[in-house]
């Protein structure tokens, strides 16, 4: 069951009359999404990395972050590929709480997120700062499925859903905004920020 005493945040998106951004249809299942396998969890060799344009690098081990204070999200989720699941209750640590650690350079703009395999997504630092953005190991109380970003994964909720990324295992700061994974032209050339509500689903040409 879930601790009483942790915060809930609730996305201001959950508060708006249209719940579904244009062209998305709602789902009650709870789809997979991701390129390659899910990686497996070795929890002694887990650490988690911030980097880039900061004062110091910052890194700790799985049940450090586990031991850091927590919060919940209520939140939409909204995929590019068309679905949408509505109220989703994500716990874990408070991605302003994670960045508290670090004494960030103030030239950084824009945060890659690095996780397993090489994966990667580009965000704003401002929009990464939401405040109901968090790195999540649990969902509607539960812990995640391997396959849904256990043992972490960041949650943006109000950028579509291939911004929260699953299996993270690092931030960079940075000044200059570069492309992730899917963001690359390779991959499809998704885009740079990802509003579902103004369907900035691919990178203008
Ligand atoms: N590491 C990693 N994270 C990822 C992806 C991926 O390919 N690799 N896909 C993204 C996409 S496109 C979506 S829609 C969501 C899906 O999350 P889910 O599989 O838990 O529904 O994960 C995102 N996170
Ligand atoms: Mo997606």
């Amino acid at each position: 069951m879930s601790d009483p005493t942790i915060p809930l945040i609730v996305s201001s998106d959950v508060h708006r009359q249209e719940r579904i951004p244009p062209h998305q249809a709602q789902t009650r299942k709870w789809p997979i999404l991701h390129m390659g396998p899910t990686p497996r969890f070795n929890r002694t060799s887990w650490i988690f990395q911030i980097f880039g344009l900061v004062e110091s690098r910052w890194q700790c081990t799985y049940d450090e972050f586990l031991a850091l204070p927590r919060v919940r999200v209520l939140a939409d989720m909204h995929c590019v590929t068309r679905w949408s699941k509505l109220d989703n209750v994500w716990e874990g640590v408070s991605t302003r709480t994670i960045l508290d650690r670090v004494k960030v350079d103030p030239r950084a703009r824009f945060v890659m997120v690095h996780c397993e395999y090489g994966f990667s997504t580009n965000l704003p630092l401002a929009e990464f700062l939401g405040e109901d953005c968090l790195f999540a190991w649990k969902h509607n109380d539960q812990d995640l499925e391997p396959d849904h970003g256990y043992p972490l994964r960041l949650v943006i909720p109000r950028l579509y859903a291939w911004k929260s990324a699953k299996w993270v295992r690092g931030i960079e700061l940075v000044e200059t905004d570069r492309p992730g994974f899917w963001e690359s032209w390779e991959n499809g050339g998704y885009h740079m920020h990802g509003d579902p509500w103004t369907e900035e689903r691919f990178r203008p040409r």
